[in-house]
Parts: C-alpha cells; structure tokens; sequence
C-alpha cells in the first residue's frame, strides 16, 4: 500500500493523523506540488484530479478524497473509532466534519491560493478573492469559539475525524496569517488540547 502525499498539504496531513491515530503504517512517496509532481501524465492516471493526498491498495485499486482513504481505514481497522459508532455520533461527527470542510480548510485553502500565488503557473489569483475568504475563515472562528465554550472536542466528548480536519487547517493557516487570538479563547482551549496528542505530529 502506498500512500501518495505532500508533507504541507492539509488534506495530505489530516489523512497522515488519521493513521497515526489508528497506529497504521503507510508507504508516503512525496509528490513536490510546486514542481508539478501531480500534474503529470502518470500521476493523473491515478488521480485525474490531481490532488493529494491519494491512497494506492496493493492490488492497484486508487482511493483518492481525504476522507474517502481515511473511511476505508475506519472500515477496515475500526479502533479507535474516529467517525462515530451510534446513528447520532455518526451524524454529529459529520456535521462537524462538514463545517470544518466547507467553513473552515474551503476558505483558508483559497485564502492560501489567492493570496499566496503559490499556484499561480496554473490558476490566477485573485488577491480580493483571497482576502474575502481569510473573512470567512475568521468567520468560521468565531461560531467555533462559540460551540468549542460548550463541548470537549468538534463533536461532543470524543475525539473525532473532525478535530483531525480542524486541527491541521489551522496549522496550515499560519501559513497565511490566519491564527488565533484572544478572541478565541475556547478554540485555543481546544487547539492545546488536540494538538498534544502524538498523532500531531504526523
Ligand atoms: N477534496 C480533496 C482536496 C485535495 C486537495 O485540494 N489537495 C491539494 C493539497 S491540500 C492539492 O493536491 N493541490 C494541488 C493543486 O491544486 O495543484 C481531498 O479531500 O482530498
């Protein structure tokens, strides 16, 4: 099994937590964004999307989408559970999973996109763009720090595949100058809590 990754890259390193977490070892062949690695003919052959991360089973089958690799691994190796296990944890876990995604790593990756240029051979960035979705992004804080006075982890008591998303954006929007201040008392209670697990550092 391989995994096809990018050491930077917030949906390559919210997958990398996810097996460390359920102690999974994994093959990482780097693919260098920057210089194009997945735009190549025979990294479209497996990804015609050309995103990281990508997750190749030994007989050649490809899962792609972070939360796609990291389901497959939920299937087949359960503990610890990461994505729910009653028909409500499982919802819950997923509404937050889904806020992270469209609230929270959607603006903050565009923010990067736009802002940064670090794409720019093949988009165009569109600085205002970039700066309005950094708003979002702080918009997303705030309604967490809200949420996050009241509740352990993203999604009630337990930590989840959704604290794993949350947690590796926010790192990678440093990147950005998109951090936490004192406004966000309750996410920086949770942020020390999270990123002190050993799985952080994957
Ligand atoms: N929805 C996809 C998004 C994957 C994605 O956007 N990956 C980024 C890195 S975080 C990428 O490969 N970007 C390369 C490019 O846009 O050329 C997932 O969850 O895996």
């Amino acid at each position: 099994m391989k995994l096809y990754d990018t050491t930077m890259a917030p949906n390559a390193r919210r997958v990398r937590m996810f097996l460390a977490e359920k102690d999974i070892n994994v093959d990482c062949i780097d693919i260098d964004l920057q210089k194009g690695d997945n735009l190549t003919a025979e990294f479209r052959a497996k990804n015609p999307f050309a995103k990281v991360p990508v997750l190749e089973l030994d007989d050649g089958t490809i899962i792609s989408e972070s939360v796609a690799i990291c389901r497959y691994f939920e299937e087949t190796q359960p503990e610890p559970v990461l994505l729910g296990t009653t028909a409500l944890e499982k919802a819950n876990i997923e509404m937050w999973q889904r806020r992270a995604e469209f609230g929270f790593l959607l603006p903050t990756g565009m923010s990067f996109q736009h802002c940064s240029g670090f794409f720019k051979d093949r988009m165009t960035p569109n600085q205002a763009w970039g700066e309005d979705c950094k708003k979002s992004a702080y918009g997303y804080l705030k309604l967490l720090n809200q949420h996050l006075s009241n509740s352990t982890y993203l999604a009630g008591d337990h930590f989840s595949i959704a604290d794993i998303t949350m947690l590796t954006t926010l790192d990678f929007g440093r990147v950005i100058d998109i951090r936490l201040n004192d406004k966000h008392e309750h996410v920086q209670r949770w942020y020390d809590l999270v990123s002190q697990r050993p799985s952080a550092k994957a």
